[in-house]
């Protein structure tokens, strides 16, 4: 590798890239690699997860590393995976009469202090404002970690009576939560796009049923767009938002280092903001009442996840629902070969796809070796490549190699958008099958303790059956703590195996209430 490139993709463990240190040039140093030779990873996937990590993001044009520790510059190759995701959740929380609206980026510290519970034990992470050119302010100002205190004064100041009820509103926006324990890109960040829906009812009952819409709609981002499996459940008391009367989850799991990851969250707050905030309304028959309230959220650690479980020593595979491109064609034009016919035949094709609704696009740059190109398309991931040289354009035929499984087959003209379709579906299937079988073959079901820290050196996604005590809980993590972390529950899943009568906790011996996800985590 030439110079500059090398370095940076050599990130340490912790997946914080070299370029990420503070760099008083301002963290824009100029690319000089020689393309031709820069492609490859020098990382691979089993033998150095953490570091082929942060070497994929960057090659595959997802992430730069910025001058500031823990924060990233998402390319338009990761924005648009996030823009097809938001396009999606977007429209069905419209569906259910949610709205969308913006509240400041800035909170007041005493706005922001007001719910004891809430903040407790996240303060350390608030970034405030403390100075205006060379002033220091008055009052210093927070920025939101998440937007609870921003905006439940105006709930209590728009909502009076029940017709003022639900109140469902969404916001689109970015957060900062100054975050200590290494960063990594999407996965743990500085500042962070996500979606934050904040909903208040009449009963709890309407609260609960939209708690189980919501995660429902991040169980299909997760398996339907980015074909990755989940299980959905509740959190421990321990685990839960304390916030909050009870938090879901949907959980996805990283074969490779054998963590739990939380996938996206979806809370009964309950009263307990409706409490600290006045948010109060008369009923139909004018008595007074508290609101229930939710909150929920998903972010773009969707991307990192995605990333982690699908991608190979090639570089990124994208899921073709998440896919910007689709579908890449490359000319491949030979010395004598009739050029401009195989151009037509690549402008074509892209049309033809296009008007079919696949989204694909053509690389016709004369700078660069096909070779080199599909190095390139390979490593940011496209699932489909479409290869025209002058055998294709004689028999009137494609050729397509698939990004998952490197299978190439030849399509004739006339078959074009039926074939590449189901290509693209077999793909997403795949993707899904094959996560979902080394997601199932780390699940280890254990009943002791023994087996429990035989499983956890494994790296294993444990099952267990668990008394449900927060003290129980809090012993396993004390017990399991090391060096890569301790051990801690991730959900109860809604899908709960039969628990015989006299089952015992695994940790605690004492009789065991649910089944429980445990095991290391992000
Ligand atoms: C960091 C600093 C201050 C998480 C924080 O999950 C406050 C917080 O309240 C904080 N980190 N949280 C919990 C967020 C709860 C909740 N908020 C709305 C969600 C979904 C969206």
């Amino acid at each position: 590798m030439a110079s500059g490139e090398g370095k940076k993709s050599k990130a340490n463990a912790s997946g914080e890239g070299k370029k990420s240190k503070a760099n008083a040039s301002g963290g824009a140093k100029k690319k000089e690699v020689k393309r031709e030779t820069g492609l490859g990873l020098t990382n691979s996937k089993d033998e150095n997860f953490g570091e082929w990590y942060s070497e994929v993001v960057v090659n595959a044009e997802l992430i730069e590393y910025y001058d500031i520790s823990g924060c990233y510059i998402l390319r338009p190759w990761a924005m648009s995976i996030w823009e097809i995701m938001q396009v999606f959740f977007d429209a069905e929380i419209k569906k259910m009469n949610i709205q969308n609206c913006y509240f400041p980026l800035f909170v007041s510290p005493g706005v922001l202090q007001k719910e004891k519970d809430h903040v407790e034990g996240f303060a350390p992470e608030v970034a405030w404002v403390t100075k205006s050119g060379e002033s220091e302010l008055e009052v210093p100002i927070a920025i939101r970690p998440t937007s609870e205190t921003v905006m439940y004064p105006y709930y209590s100041k728009w909502i009076r009576g029940h017709r003022d009820l639900p109140l469902k509103l969404n916001q689109w926006c970015n957060v900062v939560r100054w975050e200590f324990s290494n960063p990594t890109p999407f996965i743990r960040s500085r500042e962070f796009l996500w979606q934050e829906g904040h909903t208040a009812f009449a009963t709890k009952a309407e609260a609960d049923a939209e708690v189980l819409d919501i995660l429902e709609l991040y169980r299909r981002i997760y398996e339907e767009f980015l074909a990755i499996p989940v299980v959905k459940g509740r959190k421990s008391e321990h685990e839960k938002f304390a916030g909050g009367l009870y938090t879901t989850s949907v959980e996805a799991f990283i074969p490779n280092n054998g963590r739990g990851i939380q996938g996206a969250t979806s809370h009964c707050l309950g009263q307990n903001f409706a409490k600290m905030f006045e948010i109060n309304f008369e009923n139909e028959k004018g008595e007074k009442g508290m609101v229930w309230q939710n909150s929920w959220a998903y972010s773009t650690r969707t991307i990192g996840v995605m990333v982690m479980v699908h991608g190979d020593d090639k570089g990124l595979v994208l899921p073709p629902k998440v896919a910007s491109y689709q579908v890449i064609v490359i000319p491949v034009p030979y010395k004598d070969a009739d050029t401009k016919g195989i151009f037509d035949a690549c402008a074509a094709t892209v049309d033809t796809l296009s008007k079919a609704g696949i989204r694909a696009k053509a690389d016709f740059r004369d700078n660069y070796s096909p070779g080199w190109k599909y190095s390139h398309w390979e490593m940011k991931g496209v699932p489909l490549r479409i290869e025209i040289g002058p055998k294709d354009l004689a028999n009137s035929q494609v050729r397509a190699v698939r990004r998952d499984n490197s299978a190439k087959i030849d399509i004739p003209s006339a078959k074009l958008v039926e074939q590449v379709q189901e290509m693209l579906d077999n793909i997403q299937q795949n993707l899904f099958d094959i996560a979902k079988q080394k997601r199932d073959a780390s699940v280890e079901t254990v009943r002791t303790w023994d087996e429990f820290v035989g499983a956890l050196s494994q790296r294993k996604l444990i099952l267990a059956p668990w008394c449900d005590e927060e003290e129980v809980e809090k012993d396993v993590k004390a017990r399991t703590k090391g060096e890569i972390g301790a051990a801690k529950s991730l959900c109860s899943p809604f899908d709960q195996p039969e628990l015989p009568e006299g089952t015992i906790c695994f940790a605690s011996g004492k009789p065991a209430k649910k089944w429980t996800y445990w095991g290391r985590s992000y």
